[in-house]
Order: C-alpha cells, then sequence, then structure tokens
C-alpha cells in the first residue's frame, strides 16, 4: 500500500501507528500541508477531500479519513487486533477514538488554526490560547474516560488499540503546543506505555522520510 503522509499530521500519524503493529509494509508518499501541496489539483485526483492521510492500495483503493483507514485495515489484516473481540470492547474503542478525532482535532487542524490567524486575524498568542484550550478540554473529558477496569495498560485493556493509535499522536501536538499535561496521569500514562512499543516510535515525526 502508498500512504500519502505528512511527518507532523496526527492523523496520517494514527494510521502509521495502526501499520506498524499489525507488522504491514507501506511506501511513505510526502504531502507538504505547508507548502499548500494537499490542495494542488495533483493530489484532488488522490484525495478530494484535500487532506492526509490517504491509502492506495494494490487494487486501486483511494480511502481517506484515518478512522476509515484502520478499520479498513482491520477488517483486511484481522491479526494483531486493533479492536476488541467483544460488542462493548469495540464500541468502547471507537467511542475513544472518536473522542480525539472528533471533539479535539478539527478545533485545532491546520486550516482552522490558519482561518483564526488569516480571517479573523488573531495574534500567536489568541491562536495559542484557543488550541490549548480546546486540548485541555479535549483531554479532560479523555482521563475521565480512562477508568479501571476497562483501562488497563493502554486505553482500553492490556494490549494497543485504535484508541491509542489516536490518543498518542493528540500528546505529540499538545507537547509542540507546550500544553499542561499535568492533569491528565492516566492519559500521560497509557501515553508511556505506548510509547515504549517500536509501532509507535518508528511513525513518531521526528522518525519520518519527510521530518524537517
Ligand atoms: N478526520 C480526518 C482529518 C484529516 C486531517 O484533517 N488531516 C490534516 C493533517 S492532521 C490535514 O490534512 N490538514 C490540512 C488542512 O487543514 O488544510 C482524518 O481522520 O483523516
Amino acid at each position: 500500500v502508498r500512504l500519502y503522509t505528512y511527518f507532523r499530521s496526527s492523523a496520517a500519524f494514527r494510521v502509521r501507528i495502526a501499520l506498524h503493529l499489525k507488522g504491514l509494509r507501506y511506501e511513505p508518499h510526502a504531502v507538504s500541508l505547508p507548502r499548500g501541496v494537499h490542495r494542488q489539483a495533483e493530489y484532488a485526483s488522490v484525495n478530494p477531500q484535500a487532506l492526509v492521510p490517504t491509502l492506495v492500495t494494490d487494487d486501486g483503493l483511494h480511502l481517506a479519513q484515518s478512522l476509515a483507514i484502520m478499520e479498513y485495515l482491520e477488517e483486511a489484516h484481522p491479526e494483531p487486533a486493533l479492536l476488541p473481540r467483544d460488542m462493548a470492547g469495540k464500541a468502547r474503542v471507537r467511542s475513544l477514538s472518536l473522542l480525539v478525532a472528533c471533539e479535539i482535532h478539527p478545533l485545532n487542524n491546520l486550516r482552522t488554526l490558519q482561518y483564526l490567524k488569516r480571517e479573523l486575524k488573531l495574534g500567536e498568542d489568541q491562536v495559542n490560547a484557543w488550541y490549548r484550550y480546546w486540548i485541555a478540554e479535549g483531554l479532560g473529558k479523555l482521563e475521565a474516560e480512562m477508568r479501571a477496569p476497562l483501562t488497563g495498560k493502554f486505553s482500553h485493556g492490556d494490549a494497543p488499540t485504535m484508541a491509542d493509535c489516536c490518543l498518542v499522536p493528540q500528546i505529540f501536538n499538545a507537547k509542540r503546543y507546550e500544553c499542561d499535561l499535568s492533569p491528565y496521569p492516566t492519559v500521560m500514562r497509557v501515553f508511556g506505555e505506548c510509547m515504549k512499543l517500536d509501532a509507535f516510535d518508528r511513525a513518531q515525526p521526528s522518525r519520518q522520510p519527510d521530518a524537517e
């Protein structure tokens, strides 16, 4: 498979983790977001949503949206599983994943921040305050969800799931914006456990071929 990715994209980071966890080789194809390559005509034919990641498979499937991509990988390559087998567990992992992907990430996405700066003319301090506000809002909710016995070593149980693929990149973003992470001890414990695993480490931004 080919993955259209950008080293700092947290949505692409989720998929990179999933690919590494499943031991799947992929060809990374870098799309520079700061240079606006994702908005150029050539990329529109790859992904009309003008977002990364995009997964392109050998048989020509073009798939956008990181959660849909991870679900696809899960069905195509069930082992090791990124979703629990039981219905309730599966729903919980999806719920935790969506909490990051829908409630936090879109508010702090590149185009959102660019709109605040370019159209609403907010200064750097105001944009950073926006960023940190929504991180605190979202991570507070995630921390509240991380309760034993459902949360174990990882977000759900003792093996990494799709929820961890979403959690870790969001923490990288929060650290980049120097957010205070002390109010989220369980989230940070899980983050620490994840980062001990090779799959998470290899997927991180600084390890990508397009890292600047
Ligand atoms: N919900 C999408 C989000 C994709 C997304 O927003 N990706 C960001 C990078 S993390 C992007 O391409 N941003 C471009 C922009 O905001 O213009 C997913 O999960 O794949």
